[in-house]
């Protein structure tokens, strides 16, 4: 069979666990051929962000473009899109290229350590341009916090935020509640009229960024691949959990030591 190809719109980070870098690990790891557009590169570790530099939305473009015109592209997802008109750039695109392929939009507003990442004023141009076209929405509930403007603070109030984010937005949305307390981290899939409810132990101790990024890019993979929304999702919650679990770590420089995921455990597993 041929190998399926996804293609990642998303920032490039320097210390290579999230953004563009965990897509590109994510995709091979899972057997999928990973295309990139590069929107912006940002110089951070995985704990604090030092300086991020948008590229021009024309260079956002045409990267897409070139890709759509010369490979059999079968899934896209968006990671961080940095400003308005970027993600408005996107939108077109997707929309004159890729109407009709699954996106997997990865709402990325704020690095895991709470430096911003997104422009302010990006948020409504995500609803009205972006939204409209996504096959899935995944926020976690800082994200979903921006979007609804109520704070999501039990499993229960998931379960109402989730059934809002899917009316308002009219597609399916995957509410991760990984930052809630508890012995799991349970996330759920509002698609359709199901909800689906997907849960793995919460690997404790753990200081490390990406884990949305690899989550959204290991759906992306699974869709590229033809596996049906609630499969792909299933499957990328486990892969990222074993990313976490099997996370590398490396002595303190200046008192923290580094803890990245490990995106090759799917191979080593395979
Ligand atoms: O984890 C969110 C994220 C997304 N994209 C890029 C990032 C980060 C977090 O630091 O650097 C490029």
């Amino acid at each position: 069979m041929e190998t399926p190809v996804a293609l990642t719109i998303a920032g490039s980070d320097s210390s290579g666990g999230a953004g563009i870098q965990a897509d590109l690990k994510t995709f091979s790891a899972l057997g999928v051929y990973g295309l990139n557009s590069v929107t912006c590169v940002v110089a951070e570790t995985p704990g604090k962000v030092v300086r991020i530099e948008g590229l021009s939305p024309e260079i956002v473009r045409e990267q897409i473009v070139v890709l759509m015109k010369n490979f059999p592209i079968a899934a896209i997802k968006t990671g961080l899109l940095y400003s308005a008109e970027i993600i408005s750039t996107v939108a077109k695109a997707i929309g004159e290229f890729a109407p009709n392929l699954p996106l997997v939009v990865d709402p990325v507003i704020t690095a895991t350590g709470g430096d911003p990442l997104l422009k302010r004023d990006a948020i409504r141009v995500y609803e009205s341009e972006l939204f409209p076209s996504a096959t899935l929405i995944t926020p976690n509930l800082d994200e979903a916090k921006e979007l609804l403007g109520t704070e999501v603070t039990s499993r229960e109030l998931m379960e109402e935020a989730g059934a809002q984010l899917e009316k308002k937005f009219n597609t399916s949305i995957l509410l991760k509640g990984g930052h809630l307390p508890g012995k799991d981290a349970v996330d759920l899939l509002f698609h359709g009229d199901a909800i689906t409810r997907f849960w793995e132990p919460f690997v404790p101790g753990v200081a490390t960024h990406g884990t949305g990024c690899t989550y959204s890019a290991a759906i992306t993979a699974g869709l590229a691949a033809g596996m049906s929304l609630e499969d792909s999702v299933a499957r990328a919650k486990k892969f990222v959990t074993a990313c976490i679990a099997n996370h590398f770590r490396w002595p303190a420089k200046n008192g923290h030591n580094i803890d990245a995921l490990n995106h090759a455990i799917g191979k080593r597993e395979g």
